[in-house]
């Protein structure tokens, strides 16, 4: 066990306060312990994982930015096999919400992903991933 002091500006640490109040954490070394394992769970995922996964990317773009709907839409179908399904949603007049719903081996969902949010135009990138083969478990399941 390894002991840390930690040096937080009076604003983030109300909010921390207030979090642990939403979340019922009483202690502070056990919050901080559940943000850490949650945070670096997910970067692992996000960033290291290999394998099987189902994912879902979203991002919000300007759909009057030069051809950017179509270069979305080109990216998508060259990744056919890894894009399940996408959702759009018109924000505004020129604002567009998209997710797209992704399967397959990790390593090529981070990188499509990746190539998504990095095109000029793309916002509020962000990849959540699942890691683990979809409905291959080998358990008897009863469906009535
Ligand atoms: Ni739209």
């Amino acid at each position: 066990m390894q002991r840390f002091t930690i040096s937080l500006q009076d604003s983030l640490a109300q909010e921390f306060d207030a979090f642990m109040a939403r979340t019922g954490h009483s202690n502070r070394s056990e919050a901080i312990r559940d943000l850490l394992l949650t945070h670096l769970a997910q970067q692992r995922e996000a960033t290291q994982a290999m394998g099987p996964c189902v994912a879902n990317l979203s991002y919000v773009y300007d759909h009057h930015e030069r051809e950017l709907a179509e270069r979305l839409a080109r990216l998508q179908h060259a990744h056919h096999d890894l894009t399940i399904a996408t959702t759009h949603v018109h924000l505004d007049h020129s604002r567009c919400l998209e997710t797209v719903m992704l399967k397959g081996p990790a390593e090529q969902v981070r990188q499509f992903a990746n190539q998504l949010m990095a095109e000029r135009g793309v916002h509020h990138g962000q990849l959540n991933v699942v890691m683990g083969q979809i409905g291959a478990d080998t358990h008897h399941h009863h469906h009535d």
